[in-house]
């Protein structure tokens, strides 16, 4: 089997999700390339060689600009903060590589547009991992809606909640300030419910939104001790968080329906909950990815005794990408949604095919965030063209 080789940018959270996804895929897909865990890059000496012996990756790079020239690395894979993604993402291009790139593609629609140029004009494969649309269950979603299962459809909610800042000592991390993040549970949470709602339901023509800001000063970060979101104060000193809280959206779909998004990192008690409900004119659908394993499903076509929600365990072989771990019944978890980015975006570079998302779908994505700040901002609804 050819070897294709990656160069990884980032070793924390993504970082592990992704060199997880990497070793695996291989065993668990037949692959037309085996990816070889080339080169790791990060700033900390110490705690990279430490990484890079942890999961197998040959060697480490400090300089991220040196990394994309490696004559010997095929594939560029951006497992850190949103506002390194532009400059390394067109370096990469710009070297040749395949651009494989963590959510949120960019600090702005602006620059995930310069990314895209550049990716084509040097014929590079980009990938936007939104990695919940590989969670078997959406897809099987995915399939009742085109398979016109619901109908036509009038009604998306949507919401994304999280409770790991609320408490207001928690510390300023970059994923709270502005410069390094752009914006708070918008970009982070609802940047994966939007595309969400691009795959499921279609594009998205006006919104109208407002955020929530209600810790708006805390303790400085201790970067050095961050793990799983989790971080320490470096000192009593603080600063401004300059992001929002929470942010809601309502908008309307080119299709005719309507949707509302939820995103807050001040949910008490929801650790990691994305839901959504679908209505439509002859069925509906609700997913919780606390129980990602099932698809709620009602059919208006059911007969009159027995219609009601019935869960559907995703876990048949004809449910996507089950068939390759094990036997029916057996659910699996959040780190397999990585492992079938992988997969997938591996068998796309054999076929020359640009898979979804990308960045074209990351800039629909974007543009839609950005008018939600905006509406926040102007207390306007805000069309998308
Ligand atoms: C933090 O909110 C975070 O890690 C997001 O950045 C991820 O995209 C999400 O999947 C889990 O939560």
């Amino acid at each position: 089997m050819k070897e294709l080789s990656i160069g990884i940018v980032g070793y924390k959270f993504m970082g592990r999700a992704h060199s997880n996804g990497w070793k695996k895929a291989p065993l668990f897909f037949d692959l037309p390339f085996k990816p070889v865990l080339k080169a790791v890059c990060g700033r900390n000496e110490a705690a990279l060689n430490e990484f890079a012996r942890k999961w197998g990756w040959q060697e480490t790079e400090t300089s991220w600009r040196k990394m994309v020239e490696r004559p010997d690395i095929d594939v560029i894979d951006i497992a850190a903060p949103q506002h390194l993604h532009y400059d390394i993402a067109i370096a990469a291009a710009k070297n040749g590589k395949h651009v494989f790139c963590e959510k949120p593609l960019a600090m702005s629609s602006a620059q995930a547009e310069e990314m895209l140029e550049a990716c084509e004009q040097n014929r590079v494969h980009h990938f936007l991992n939104h990695n919940y649309r590989r969670v078997p269950a959406i897809s099987l979603a995915k399939k009742l809606i085109d398979t016109k299962k619901i109908g036509q459809i009038y009604h998306w909610r949507c919401c994304y909640q999280q409770d790991w800042v609320m408490d207001p000592n928690f510390p300023l991390t970059w994923q709270l300030q502005q410069e390094f993040a752009q914006s708070g549970p918008q970009w982070d949470l609802n940047s994966h419910c939007v595309d969400m709602a691009l795959y499921l339901i279609g594009k998205i023509t006006a919104v109208s939104a407002l955020t929530g800001h209600f810790i708006t000063e805390r303790p400085l970060a201790e970067e050095a001790t961050s793990h799983n979101l989790k971080v320490r104060a470096k000192s009593i000193e603080s600063g401004k968080v300059t992001v929002e809280d929470a942010a809601l959206m309502m908008v309307r779909f080119e299709n005719g329906a309507m949707g509302s998004f939820e995103a807050t990192r001040f949910a008490m008690g929801r650790k990691n909950r994305l839901s959504f409900e679908i209505y439509g004119s002859s069925g509906a659908i609700t997913f919780d990815l606390e129980r990602m394993n099932e698809l709620r499903y009602y059919s208006a076509e059911d007969d009159q005794d027995t219609k009601g929600f019935k869960t559907i365990l995703a876990t048949a072989e004809s449910h996507k990408y089950m068939d390759h771990w094990w036997p029916e019944g057996h659910i699996i978890g959040y780190e397999h949604t990585f492992v079938h980015a992988m997969a997938d975006f591996l068998t796309s570079l054999k076929e020359d095919e640009m898979i979804s998302p990308n960045f074209t779908d990351g800039i629909q994505g974007l543009k839609v965030l950005e008018a939600g700040i905006r509406s926040a901002q102007t207390g306007n609804v805000i069309s998308i063209i």
